[in-house]
């Protein structure tokens, strides 16, 4: 994830090693997948409230997880689906949500959504909110997406626990 760091920790290794080394980086980095990230979003919130939902539309070039999000307005953040038991919406934390090549999936109320948790402030609407997201491609090679979801107004009555 930081090659930096993988660089200065092999610096003793051998020149004709370090070079291979280099290489098998440089092949890594190409096969990163690429993720479009469209439309993000997240909800406003009231003061008080702990907790509140983000969303956006995610495409990868090739097959590839979405394994973590961050946001420094968090203390805590989760990948969420929803899911219907006995008529009632309830939400769990997943550890990944597949991205399949070339397919746009879709975070949304009511479905897939990240969850900001242990707020710091509010989320005001007409400000935004900075997320990272990690995405793990076939190979297990992590890397960072950096997103800036625009904060929108609580929508009336729909879906109020996000
Ligand atoms: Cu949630």
């Amino acid at each position: 994830m930081n090659t930096k760091r993988i660089f200065s920790r092999r610096r003793a290794l051998p020149v004709a090693r370090l070079a291979a080394s280099v290489f098998a980086v440089a092949l890594a980095t190409g096969a990163v997948a690429e993720v479009r990230v469209d439309g993000p979003w997240a909800r406003a919130t009231v003061a008080g409230q702990q907790a509140s939902g983000a969303f956006m539309t995610l495409t990868s070039s090739s097959d590839a997880r979405l394994v973590g999000v961050q946001s420094p307005a968090a203390g805590n953040a989760e990948i969420h689906e929803m899911t219907l038991e006995n008529n009632v919406m309830r939400m769990h934390a997943i550890d990944s949500l597949p991205l399949p090549a070339g397919k746009p999936v879709e975070l949304r109320p009511g479905g897939y959504h990240l969850m900001l948790l242990e707020l710091k402030k509010p989320l005001d609407a007409g400000q935004s909110v900075a997320l990272t997201l990690t995405i793990e491609d076939a190979q297990g090679k992590r890397e960072r997406v950096d997103v800036q979801a625009q904060i929108r107004p609580l929508g009336g009555g729909h879906g109020r626990m996000h």
